[in-house]
C-alpha cells in the first residue's frame, strides 16, 4: 500500500508552512505493509499541478493525502469537495490573481472524494482531536491541487483526501486571529488516517 502525503511551502507572510512541517513529521511514521513517501509542492495556481503529476507518477500511490495551512480553522478540516474555480486578490507565490476562473472549462463544477470521509473524521475524533468535516477547501491553491488530484482520480484506482490543518501553537504569525493546535495533535491525526485508509486494502 502507497501513500503520499503532500504539504505547501510557505505563503502569504507565514515564516513556514504547518502542512508541511506536519507532513515532514509524518514522513517518520511506519507500519506493517505502508509504503509512505512525502513530497513539498508550490503555493501556484499554474505549477502546482505539474509538480503533483510528477509525484503521482514517481511514487504511484493508492492514497494521495494533501494537506494544507489555514489561519480560519481551529481544528484538523476534512475536505469533502474540490470546486472547478480559482480565485484570489491576494495572489499566490507567483503573484498570479485569477479572478473567477474556471481550472478545467467545460468541466466538473466539483469534484467529491470517494474516501469514507465521515469513518475518517469519526476515527481522528476518537482520539481526542478536534476535527470537522468541510463542503468548501476555498478557491486558492489548496483547492486547485485538490481539483487535480481528484480529476485524476477518475482515471483510476487512486483515491485523494484534502486536509487542512490550523497553524500550530509554536508557529510564529502576525496574524492574531489565527487559530492553533499542538503540532503532536495534527502528526497524530494524520498518522491515524493513514492508519484507516490502508486497513481498507
Ligand atoms: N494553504 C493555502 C494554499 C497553501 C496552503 O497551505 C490554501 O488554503 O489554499
Amino acid at each position: 500500500m502507497r501513500v503520499l502525503v503532500t504539504g505547501f511551502e510557505p505563503f502569504g507572510g507565514h515564516p513556514e508552512n504547518v502542512s508541511w512541517e506536519v507532513a515532514r513529521r509524518v514522513s517518520c511514521y511506519s507500519a506493517d505493509g505502508l509504503e509512505l513517501a512525502v513530497e513539498l509542492l508550490p503555493v501556484s495556481f499554474t505549477r502546482v499541478a505539474h509538480s503533483l503529476r510528477k509525484a503521482v507518477e514517481r511514487y504511484t500511490p493508492d492514497v494521495v493525502i494533501m494537506l494544507g495551512q489555514s489561519t480560519l480553522t481551529d481544528r484538523v478540516k476534512l475536505e469533502r469537495v474540490a470546486l472547478n474555480l480559482m480565485d484570489s486578490a491576494m495572489g499566490d507565490n507567483d503573484d498570479y490573481k485569477p479572478s473567477e476562473e474556471p481550472i478545467y472549462s467545460g468541466e466538473n463544477n466539483a469534484l467529491f472524494t470517494t474516501l469514507p470521509i465521515k469513518r475518517l473524521h469519526t476515527a481522528i475524533v476518537d482520539e481526542g482531536i478536534p476535527a470537522k468535516i468541510s463542503n468548501s477547501a476555498g478557491v486558492y491553491v489548496c483547492n486547485r491541487l485538490y481539483y487535480e488530484a481528484l480529476r485524476m482520480c477518475r482515471c483510476g484506482t487512486m483515491q485523494a483526501l484534502f486536509i487542512h490543518l490550523p497553524l500550530c501553537e509554536e508557529q510564529t504569525t502576525t496574524n492574531s486571529e489565527a487559530r492553533r493546535m499542538p503540532m503532536a495533535d495534527m502528526v497524530k491525526a494524520i498518522e491515524k488516517i493513514i492508519n484507516e485508509v490502508t486497513k481498507d486494502e
